[in-house]
């Protein structure tokens, strides 16, 4: 749920943004406020595009004719001011609706103050008043927000801006490892206000790469939390910190990249409906599905020639252990979600098979998997939610040296219900 908000909130920002430099290069475009962050609550209904008519049409309309406001920009932004020094903006209100509008008065909220504006006012259909807003920034840091609400009649009607001042630090947020990582990363973060400032609650939220079931530990409400990062992919950090007065003193927004750096590595992950915490752990906290990664001519649980969970770090090609060309499972997990991981960085020529076997559902029936390919780094192979049943083995397909090249399946076709395990697997309970 924090993850949904958190991206609302980016990409309001976004379209926010575009808008804002939409308005710099054609002062003088008018936005719908009906399809923007200003809201316009006019209890009437309108009839359609009014902004031209005048009172007179209306009448020829069944409804009566509405009192419609536009503001443009649709959000009056300050940016970085000197402190102590008074910034003004204004926000230019149309009446685009059909009838003379009476303008009674407009509050502001936030450290913003409104100009000479000449309120109450009475704007005749296609008339513009110029709303004047003042801002003394008190910080050289941070943003402040606020809004001006604008009520007037007829209609009962309310028109509101959203007013910010500052710049977003990304300074706010510091990461040990930096914002550029392999997976497997364990991000050891913390959040400081870069104004200074008393702060009395955090709220960390994270937007994962799909599959990813990363929490922050020990939990999403203190300074300095950690965050293990297995999935490659973008993770989109935000945190907020509140004051003694319940006041947001910073909110702020910082990505990490998470990319493999070897020349293969094969991600799988997945998920298992039946489970409800698929990020807890314990011998028994969920179902254990396993990578295997096959050299040329190996067997699935061949000792030398299978990388899984049994063979984690095998010596294939050179014995010189200054030779980078051992795979490795970088990861196994037993307990639901996943991520596994094998890496490698020099393969020999030849074809490597890749497969996922549904080790023990400890109880929780079949799961979904997601299996990628990064060559160098870069996505080039994917199978997303691949039913699995307890006891399948999933034959995804191959990587054949040279050139790296990876083809398979995800369909049922590469599924083998019920996979032999050769001894002493074949004793399994
Ligand atoms: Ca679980
Ligand atoms: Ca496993
Ligand atoms: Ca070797
Ligand atoms: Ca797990």
């Amino acid at each position: 749920m924090m993850t949904t908000e958190s991206q609302r909130l980016r990409s309001a920002r976004l379209a926010l943004a575009a808008c804002a430099a939409a308005m710099l290069a054609l002062p003088a475009c008018l936005v719908d406020v009906d399809s923007g962050r200003v809201t316009d609550t006019d209890a009437t209904t309108a009839t359609g595009d009014t902004a031209t008519t005048t009172g007179a049409d209306a009448e020829d309309t069944a409804e009566p004719p509405a009192a419609r406001l536009q503001a443009a920009p649709l959000r009056c932004e300050f940016g970085l001011g000197a402190v102590g020094t008074t910034m003004s903006r204004t926000v230019s209100i149309q009446n685009t609706g059909g009838v003379a509008v009476d303008v009674s008065q407009a509050t502001l909220t936030g450290p913003f103050t409104l100009g000479d504006n000449h309120l109450p006012r009475t704007l005749a259909p296609g008339e513009t008043l110029a709303l004047t807003i003042d801002h003394t920034p008190a910080s050289a840091c941070g943003v402040t927000a606020g809004e001006a609400r604008l009520t007037y009649s007829p209609g009962d009607g309310e028109l509101v801006i959203p007013i910010e001042a500052g710049e977003p630090s990304a300074d706010a947020i510091t990461i040990a490892e930096g914002d550029e990582v392999i997976p497997q990363t364990r991000l050891h973060l913390e959040g400081r206000p870069s104004c200074g400032g008393a702060v009395v609650a955090y709220e960390w939220t994270v937007a994962q790469p799909v599959g990813s079931t990363a929490v922050f530990i020990p939990s999403a409400t203190v300074a300095a939390p950690t965050l293990e990062v297995n999935v490659a992919g973008l993770y989109e950090l935000e945190l907020t910190m509140w004051g003694e007065d319940g006041e947001i003193v910073e909110r702020v927004q910082k990505s990490v990249q998470v990319t493999p750096d070897e020349q293969l590595h094969v991600e799988l992950l997945w998920r298992t409906p039946a489970d409800e915490d698929e990020t807890d752990d314990g011998p028994d906290a969920g179902s254990d599905l396993d990578l295997h990664f096959l050299r040329p001519g190996a067997d699935w649980f061949d000792a030398a020639g299978d990388v899984y969970w049994h063979n984690a770090e095998p010596n294939w090609g050179s014995i010189d252990p200054l030779v980078d060309d051992d795979p490795s499972l970088d990861r196994d997990d037993t307990d639901g979600a996943g991520p596994e991981n094998m890496n490698v960085d020099v393969l020999a020529d030849g074809a490597y098979r890749v497969g996922v076997h549904y080790w023990d559902d400890h109880g929780f029936g079949a799961s979904f998997a997601t299996l990628r390919v990064y060559a160098h780094g870069t996505l080039v192979f994917t199978c997303e939610d691949v039913e699995l049943a307890p006891g399948d083995l999933w034959e995804v397909g191959t990587v054949t040296m040279p050139g790296l090249v990876v083809s398979g399946s995800c369909g049922d076709e590469a599924i083998t219900h019920d996979f032999y395990l050769p001894p002493p697997y074949d004793q399994q309970p």
